[in-house]
């Protein structure tokens, strides 16, 4: 069965708007993915229908709102595989569930632990590391990279240690697209009783994820990026290690007894969750989770190989430009930079042709001065894209590199 790009960017429907009269071509998926109109329709019927706090009220609209919220729950712990509902923790974002591990893990390290980290992290996974170990007194280390961008993988295994307590790493990288080999990381990172965190937030739209399979402690990923909402994401975590983490926020919600001088914390997820969450935004990541879990995962595959290995192939053709992140492993994202000039002008003068990259250093600071580029311009790609848009792409650089010349 052949994947049928068509039909699924019909169901996007900011994809046929048009830029300055050109159209669209939206090629910054790593940043976020657009929404596909049954998760639009989901956040409308909601607040449309029944809008409500979540757990407390004992009305009508309450209990459906709870429905929703907790059944979304529901599809997200299906999707990832999850041994319980009772793992998957309403996050803001990856970010926000990266803190959520980090600060509990800074209240546990002594001064002589390590945790161990890859030079291809986004900030998210790497200040939050820095901070936790600066505040332990604890040594952060940093597993170095191959100049193609592939992890160094025996001498990520050489930083390893009995004093090592946490590894984190990215399922895959924002800026290169390296797929990061999860299943052998974490075995070799379980050899000295480490915990693992994967980064999923590139993960989590390109297929399938088995938290269980993959064998790691702690699972991160964003709604945005999965064609969901904003402001929403998950932490899933190892329910007997969640049960005993360091609560994180304190607040509504997430205790079981409050006196004025002391407080007992409710059970998982809760315990976690403290506050009004983002009722609306789970219940659209869930519709997102159940719209993407339906895709035929094989086809998708083979769509976006297929993309990436005609950017790859027009890429290399084309005199002036340098691709950045070459690991063999590598899905979603074009990095490169051109002779021509700088990525920022490079964007500017492609979004003047209607197409949308991201340019900088993509928040992977350390990356870039590492591989020594100033940052890339960075085209990524989603399962709508088609493989015109990537001819569009390339046709359009070309007409950049003259305007630069
Ligand atoms: N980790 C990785 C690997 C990411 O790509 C991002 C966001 C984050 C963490 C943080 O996710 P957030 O949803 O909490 O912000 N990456 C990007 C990007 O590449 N361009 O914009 C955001």
């Amino acid at each position: 069965m052949t994947f049928d790009v068509a039909a699924i960017r019909e169901q996007f429907p900011i994809l046929s708007r048009e830029v300055d009269g050109k159209p669209l071509v939206y090629l910054d998926n790593a940043a976020t993915t657009q929404k596909p109109q049954c998760v639009i329709d989901a956040l409308v019927d909601y607040y449309s229908t029944c809008n409500s706090n979540v757990h407390r009220g004992a009305h009508r609209l309450a209990d459906e709102a709870t429905q929703r919220y907790e059944g979304a729950r529901d599809i997200v712990a299906g999707f990832i595989n999850a041994d319980c509902r009772e793992e998957v923790v309403w996050t803001s974002g990856t970010t926000e569930a990266i803190n959520v591990v980090a600060h509990g893990l800074a209240q546990l390290l002594k001064a002589d632990d390590e945790v161990l980290v890859t030079e291809m992290e986004h900030h998210a996974n790497l200040v939050t590391w820095q901070q936790a170990c600066k505040q332990a007194g604890a040594t952060l280390k940093v597993a170095p990279i191959c100049d193609n961008g592939e992890l160094r993988v025996d001498e990520f295994e050489k930083l390893l240690s009995d004093n090592t307590k946490l590894v984190a790493f990215p399922h895959v990288s924002n800026s290169l697209g390296t797929i990061n080999p999860v299943k052998q990381l974490v075995q070799l990172a379980k050899k000295v009783g480490a915990w693992v965190l994967v980064d999923g937030a590139q993960g989590i739209a390109h297929g399938a994820v088995d938290v269980r399979d993959l064998g790691c402690d702690f699972y991160a990923f964003s709604g945005h990026k999965v064609f969901g909402p904003t402001g929403i994401g998950v932490l899933w975590g190892r329910k007997s290690l969640l049960e005993e983490w360091p609560v994180w926020q304190t607040g509504g919600e997430m205790i079981s007894e409050v006196t004025y001088q002391d407080a007992r914390w409710n059970e998982l997820p809760y315990r976690l969750e403290a506050g009004t969450p983002h009722i609306a935004g789970a219940i659209g990541l869930g519709e997102a989770i159940r719209w993407f879990s339906e895709l035929d995962f094989d086809g998708m595959k083979a769509h976006e190989t297929a993309l990436m290995e005609s950017a790859t192939r027009q890429a290399e053709a084309f005199e002036g430009l340098t691709i950045i992140g070459n690991s063999p492993e590598k899905t979603g994202v074009l990095s490169f930079v051109m002779d021509a000039g700088h990525p920022a002008d490079i964007g500017f003068l492609l979004d003047r042709q209607g197409i949308a990259i991201r340019t900088g250093h993509h928040c992977a600071e350390p990356l870039m001065n590492r591989l020594g580029v100033p940052g890339t311009a960075r085209a990524s790609f989603s399962i709508y894209n088609t493989l015109e848009e990537v001819d569009a792409l390339f046709a359009a650089l070309k007409k950049v590199q003259m305007m630069l010349a």
